[in-house]
């Protein structure tokens, strides 16, 4: 397979201004005809014309109106390409055959659930029409559907409505017009039985945006979150970028089969259900939020992706990263700003930190790639949005809306790069960012160590920084980064120091105002800063909401860190004090478990965690994230040799001695936060129920008849799925009668509602039950599972594969049961494939018996006949 390389860019030799598309959708076949105004680059000047295309039959080709002979241009199963087109502008037009009957990537026009409908990024539009299929060509859309008006009432694309009318033999069309230039891949195309849920906007400059929602009729009702959160998210980006939506029209399609989340293509959004549709009977409090958040961040790409997109696909970051920053903000400001900080930090720690010390670490900004769907990667979108929020750090909210604002006022309906978006926020700012760029560019996560000093006769602290970014594929050594710092200092009484002048490398800063938290920019390889008039030996809260993307370690001693759980006046330090000192303990427990010892829980640990428990002033949500244990994956990344089965034995021993501890608590907690209440979206309640789910989890892990019979009760008096889905969870942690009785009640129940039953699928097989592979084999064979279905797969085998103990089994059948359906799932859609194989790509983190068996499984993919480039990118790069 051939790698595509940044370092190769070159602008295309064509640009097209207007693109005329139509389609005849049929049962058997559908035809594509499409004409294009092409100009070259540079007239006069002769030079081939390449189209990209595949899976595509040429039935016609004319150029200014005439049909090209066979010698006049050439056909791969990748490319047409003329090789001597007209020197000036000119007319094509290609008629093509495709069949989306049969096409089960769900890449380009497929069906689901009888509907049609489109998925063009990265690179599916060369599935519909051949074509320059890269985001730097933009041009103007018109789109023809004509479609049997029966089976395909409904037809959509982009931008606005301006014929419609019925034909002969039952059939019918519509034409739609785009008027703003796009890159293929934000074309999109619908038809099919739905109806709409409507509404509208009204935007600041008194524009009347008529909003609609699609979805099968009897999902409707489902819909009035997610119109909701649309409006919520129109009105937010207004207020607080200044962005106001561009057309009349903006449609949202609900499917059930999609690889990702969801698209933004212009005006005509098209989502996976599960971030569309809610009920308070359906949905849990994570479905609302990831709902909220994900039409938010498709709504936001109207201005960053859209309007101003990517020149080339190594810039994914450039969009996708500014917009989950903007979607993180969002959500902030719709609910709590600490929790959400939680949430994406875990996120991050969670699933980032361990791809940037994989074999497919790569930087925010790809060097290179064989499928561009391989990297819509939680580095690029999720260390992406660190990326941006730095820059946000560093400049203050109003120093990063004027970025924002020269970067829209440059951009325009450009397609650009990460340089164009750097410069920007540093123009605007006549900022100094040094090397900032290096956050594009070298992949890995920067390592910082603080060590610090007092100084009670000069009345000055020191803290010396050291930084080292570890070496990943293809960049054995890294150059230092620029890290912003937030640090504030706390007082013995827990306050928050009046922070005066630092100095740093030979200069003195003074502040204007004394300020609670400064921002330090730490640049080179070892850095001290010094603190002036430090009346007393101060204690540090460091990197205050996580300002940069780094793992920290510091000389903080437990007591330290117990200070600041307590005390420290930002909140996600708080939160973070104790994820530190979880982490230690945990840490230290494995190494007992290792050695044989007896495992003991510090008592300490035991208090704190009753102190917050039981402490009304704090928020409900945070004590409920306050009080989870850091997860397996984070403990197995900071280890040597990834030990998964110590790891599990250690964390369910402190959630059951913690449950044992303060069982009385935890039993008070359920109670004082049951409520008859009808369901409500909004952060009081739902913190409420995330603190009473929690202890539930903590007290059914002892597994006592009293407290299995306490969290069943919760499971059937429970009257919304964010409250039943815990209960079940919660006993679902012990394996029996029980369990499987619930569980099967839990099917009979929901069995009509495909969402719910996936979850149900998810929770079986993520479950730590030993030797749950079986479990899984047969969920294979269960009648509501399928593996054409994206979000099936994901539940079902993406879920063991998050299981520590069963995915990594010590006799390799979780690796075999893996690579056995990477094989099969490869045949049908190679995107969901490759995501699944990803499971693998850390396999030198686990011992010897373990890196065996699981190399032995890639090797086996990696020399399967027929194997998809999506699938071998990733096995071969695991490999390497
Ligand atoms: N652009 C792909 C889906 C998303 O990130 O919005
Ligand atoms: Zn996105």
């Amino acid at each position: 397979p051939k790698e595509v390389f940044l370092k190769d860019y070159k602008m295309p030799d064509y640009s097209f201004e207007k693109v005329d598309l139509s389609f005849t959708l049929g049962e058997d076949n559908t035809i594509v005809a499409s004409s294009i105004t092409v100009s070259p680059q540079i007239e006069g000047t002769p030079c081939p014309l390449v189209l990209h295309g595949v899976d595509l039959k040429l039935l016609s080709i004319k150029v200014d109106g005439k049909e090209l002979k066979e010698e006049e241009y050439h056909v791969t199963s990748r490319h047409l390409t003329l090789p001597a087109p007209p020197t000036t502008t000119f007319t094509l037009e290609i008629v093509t055959e495709i069949h989306p009957e049969n096409n089960t990537s769900l890449e380009g026009l497929y069906k689901s659930s009888g509907n049609f409908c489109t998925q063009c990024e990265a690179e599916g539009f060369r599935k519909i029409t051949f074509y320059q299929d890269r985001p730097d060509v933009m041009a103007r859309y018109t789109c023809r559907i004509e479609a049997d008006k029966t089976l395909y009432p409904v037809l959509l694309s982009n931008g606005n409505l301006v014929e419609q009318g019925d034909l002969e033999g039952g059939r019918h069309y519509a034409i739609w017009e785009d008027p703003y230039k796009k890159p293929s891949y934000l074309f999109a195309l619908v038809a099919g039985q739905l109806e709409s849920r409507d509404d509208s906007f009204i935007t600041r400059s008194g524009k009347n945006v008529v909003l609609r929602i699609w979805t099968p009729c009897q999902d409707l009702p489902k819909t009035a979150h997610a119109m909701y959160s649309l409006k919520a998210a129109m009105k937010w980006d207004e207020e607080v970028f200044g962005l106001e939506y561009d057309l009349n029209l903006f449609n949202i399609v609900a499917v059930p089969d999609f690889n990702m989340g969801a698209m933004e293509n212009k005006s005509l959004n098209i989502f996976n259900s599960k971030l569309v549709l809610a009920s308070p009977e359906t949905a849990t409090d994570g479905d609302y939020a990831a709902i909220l958040g994900v039409i938010g961040h498709e709504y936001f790409h109207n201005w960053t992706g859209n309007r101003v997109t990517c020149r080339d696909w190594f810039q994914l970051s450039l969009k996708e990263g500014l917009t989950v920053f903007r979607d993180q903000e969002f959500s902030s400001d719709m609910g709590s700003r600490t929790v959400k900080r939680i949430a994406d930090v875990s996120r991050l720690r969670n699933y980032q930190f361990p791809q940037d010390a994989s074999p497919m670490a790569h930087p925010v900004r790809p060097h290179s790639y064989i499928k561009m769907d391989n990297f819509y990667t939680v580095t690029v979108y999720e260390k992406g949005a660190e990326v941006v929020r730095m820059y946000k750090t560093l400049l203050g909210t109003e120093g990063f809306r004027k970025g924002m604002d020269l970067y829209f006022q440059r951009h325009d309906g450009q397609a650009v790069t990460c340089e164009d978006f750097f410069a920007a926020m540093r123009d605007a700012n006549n900022a100094d960012f040094s090397n900032f760029l290096l956050w594009y560019s070298q992949a890995g996560t920067p390592y910082v160590t603080v060590t610090s000093s007092y100084n009670p006769d000069a009345r000055t602290y020191s803290l010396k920084f050291s930084q080292d970014v570890p070496p990943t594929a293809g960049q054995p050594v890294k150059e230092p980064m620029f890290i912003p710092v937030a640090v504030g200092l706390l007082d013995s009484s827990g306050k928050d120091m009046p922070l005066t002048s630092i100095y740093n490398e030979g200069m003195l800063q003074k502040f204007d105002q004394p300020a609670s938290t400064i921002v330090l920019k730490v640049t080179k390889k070892e850095e001290e800063f010094v603190f002036s008039d430090i009346p007393e030996k101060p204690i540090p809260s460091l990197l205050r909401g996580y300002s940069a993307p780094i793992r920290l370690d510091s000389d903080l001693t437990d007591g330290d860190l117990f200070f600041l759980l307590a005390h420290d006046s930002d909140e996600f330090n708080r939160w973070e004090a104790g994820q530190v000192l979880a982490r230690k303990l945990m840490l230290n427990l494995v190494a007992d478990f290792q050695q044989n010892k007896d495992l003991i829980l510090n008592q300490k640990f035991v208090n704190g965690i009753r102190s917050i428990l039981c402490d009304s002033s704090l928020d409900k949500e945070f004590i409920s994230k306050a009080i989870t244990l850091p997860g397996e994956g984070e403990i197995m990344d900071m280890m040597k040799v990834a030990d998964p089965d110590a790891v599990h034995a250690v964390r369910t021993f402190i959630k059951k001695q913690l449950a044992l501890e303060l069982k009385q608590e935890f039993l008070a907690t359920v109670k004082s936060n049951s409520s008859d209440e009808p369901y409500v979206f909004d952060h009081q309640s739902l913190a409420r129920r995330a603190l009473k789910n929690i202890a539930l989890v903590y007290l059914a892990s002892l597994n006592e008849p009293e407290t299995t019979e306490f969290a069943l009760h919760e499971y059937k008096s429970a009257t919304n799925m964010t409250e039943q889905f815990a209960a079940l969870a919660a006993i679902s942690q012990n394996p029996g009668q029980v369990r499987d009785e619930v569980l099967s009640d839990f099917y009979n129940k929901w069995q009509h509602d495909y969402l719910v039953v996936n979850k149900w699928f998810a929770l079986q097989s993520s479950s730590d039950i030993s030797g749950n592979v079986a479990n899984v084999q047969k969920l294979l064979e269960h009648p509501a599972f399928d593996l054409r279905n994206p979000n099936k797969v994901y539940s079902l085998i993406g879920g063991f594969c998050g299981s520590p103990v069963n995915f990594h089994a010590k006799d390799g059948s979780g690796y075999k049961f893996l690579g056995d359906l990477v094989l099969q799932l490869d045949k049908i859609n190679p995107q969901v494939a490759s995501r699944m194989v990803s499971a693998f790509s850390r396999w030198r983190r686990y011992d010897e018996t373990r890196q065996s068996l699981a190399k032995a499984q890639l090797e086996m993919i990696v020399s399967a006949d027929g194997l998809s480039e999506n699938v071998y990118e990733i096995a071969s790069k695991s490999l390497a």
